[in-house]
């Protein structure tokens, strides 16, 4: 191991060594009730860095009782209170920016850089931005027609009570944000399920959280297995909402489960988005736009930009671009200098991927280039080369199916119907991405993609204003914006008779 990469694990040594009392309940951590633990790796090298409490329904039980004890305490405080708290919380993620970045980048691989500024620096303004709600969330007086002048009605929104919030391994400190964040501004409780791949910045995270001074039992967290701790959580009475991020098989199982009790859901799940270059686009703007549509993360993003349509008369010179671009991609671990990509998540991970690279070329497509696992320092580690497949039918798995890693399908097409039909031909519907100079023509194919989210002349834009989900099997309700906060509000209509 490089000392660079020594160094780090040094400074985070202590949050290390508490990851076996990773279950906090009302404020306190603690191990699971089973005692069990779950080790976690550094996917660069294979080796494990802590160990995790693996919770189980018991654990969940218990989270859930001080979530529910802790309603009042958190309710009762005004707006403005709970703010200054979730701006405190920002604060000190900023003020732990270089910890928490290095925790992600050891825990899920990705290089530092990414974590500092896109986990870290938006976990923090998300943050912020929802403190600014806490103080906003308001309702209607409403034109109700009995005689005038007999009744009054108004809306009110009402938190739901406690929520469940499951978190998956790509993004595990930006998500967990996004969900506790609007959560909390809207005066609900929490119990916070990370991945059991990536439980250590969701540790440190509530921990900040309960330095800043939330009521004890607000915010609790239940590290474990999906299917021990997160099936527990998704078949609670108590929990009255579950917003989850992560598989579609996940997903319908959630669905399945939570009929029972009929929780709310928020559910953001895969994705094939389409990315379409138009023949009078910037084809360099739209080159890189396409890189980071597609390796950013490894490919593990769920709006990834997997299905790349470039018009046939730039389709050649552009693949030429992005192989050579490709090839000059510099792997190495998350924490050393240099690093553009890392690895991947998990053995499985790459096993699945290297799975749909082998169903590609037996289907026919041309790998241009990359799929290969690289020999020596990396060996170890979870890595592939990032991939490029041209030649590339629409009914291919590699066209049709989410691999969520680093492999691009590149395609060729003639005309704006065509690309439309064939960039909505698919069960997913995250997002979508064009690049051209007209402008009319930038709305006009906008409108008509059927996706949550389309960028124009740019790709992967995230903010915390601008609501995030998809259309379709990409799963239903929104994470992000004033949408999220009002999926974690339920509306009261209140009428009073004046006579
Ligand atoms: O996801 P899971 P996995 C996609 C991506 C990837 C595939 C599999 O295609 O290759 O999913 O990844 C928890 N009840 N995405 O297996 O299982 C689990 O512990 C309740 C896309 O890791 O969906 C983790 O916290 N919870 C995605 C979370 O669900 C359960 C991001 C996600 O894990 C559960 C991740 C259960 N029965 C993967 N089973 C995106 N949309 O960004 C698991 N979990």
């Amino acid at each position: 191991m490089t000392s660079v990469v020594s160094e780090s694990i040094d400074g985070i040594r202590d949050v290390l060594s508490r990851a076996g009392e990773s279950i906090v309940i009302g404020g306190k951590p603690g191990p699971s009730a089973s005692g069990e633990l779950i080790d976690t790796h550094d996917p660069a090298t294979g080796e494990a860095i802590a160990s995790i409490a693996a919770g189980g329904a018991a654990d969940v039980d218990r989270a859930v009782s001080a979530a529910t004890r802790a309603l009042g305490s958190w309710q009762d405080l005004s707006a403005a209170a709970r703010a200054r708290i979730l701006y405190d919380i920002a604060a000190l993620i900023e003020d732990h920016a270089e910890e928490l970045a290095t925790l992600e980048t050891l825990d899920n691989g990705k290089p530092l850089t990414e974590s500092m500024f896109l986990d870290v620096g938006i976990a923090a303004e998300i943050w912020r931005y929802y403190a600014g709600w806490c103080t906003k969330i308001g309702g209607q007086t409403l034109p109700v027609s009995p005689p005038v002048g007999t009744s009054f009605a108004y809306t009110r929104r009402e938190p739901l009570g406690v929520v469940g919030l499951i978190v998956p391994w790509n993004f595990p400190l930006l998500i967990a944000s996004w969900k506790l964040a609007p959560a909390l501004a809207a005066g609900n409780t929490v119990v916070l399920k990370p991945s059991e791949l990536t439980s250590l910045s969701a540790l440190r995270l509530v921990e900040l959280v309960n330095e800043a001074g939330i009521p004890p039992g607000v915010v609790n967290l239940v590290t474990g297995y999906g299917h021990e701790a997160g099936q527990a959580m998704i078949e609670h009475s108590g929990i009255a909402k579950i917003s989850f991020t992560g598989s579609t098989a996940t997903g319908q199982r959630i669905v399945t489960a939570s009929a029972a009790s009929l929780k709310k859901l928020t559910l953001e799940l895969g994705g094939k988005s389409a990315n379409i270059v138009f023949p009078d686009a910037d084809l360099a703007g739209a080159a890189e736009g396409a890189l980071t549509g597609i390796f950013l993360n490894q490919g593990q993003v769920c709006c990834a930009g997997s299905r790349l349509f470039v018009h046939r008369s730039v389709h050649d010179e552009m693949l030429a671009v992005l192989e050579s671009a490709a090839r000059d991609i510099q792997l190495g671990h998350g924490l050393a200098d240099g690093t553009e990509m890392g690895p991947l998540i998990s053995p499985v991970q790459r096993d699945r991927v290297e799975g749909y690279l082998r169903s590609g070329t037996e289907q026919g497509a041309t790998l241009v280039c990359g799929g290969q696992r690289p020999h020596g320092d990396l060996a170890a580690g979870n890595f592939l080369t990032p991939a490029v497949f041209s030649e590339v039918r629409d009914d291919m798995r590699i066209a049709r199916e989410e691999i969520f890693g680093p492999v691009l399908s590149v395609f060729a097409f003639d005309d704006e119907a065509e690309v439309l039909r064939r960039a909505n031909d698919s069960e997913f519907g995250l997002a979508a991405g064009l690049w051209t100079g007209d402008v009319k023509r930038a709305h006009r194919v906008a409108h008509q993609l059927q996706a949550g989210t389309v960028w124009i002349n740019q790709y992967n834009m995230l903010d915390p204003a601008a609501p995030f989900g998809g259309y379709k099997a990409s799963g239903y309700g929104r994470d992000l914006g004033e949408e999220s906060l009002l999926g974690f509000t339920q509306t009261k209509s209140v009428w009073v008779s004046l006579d």
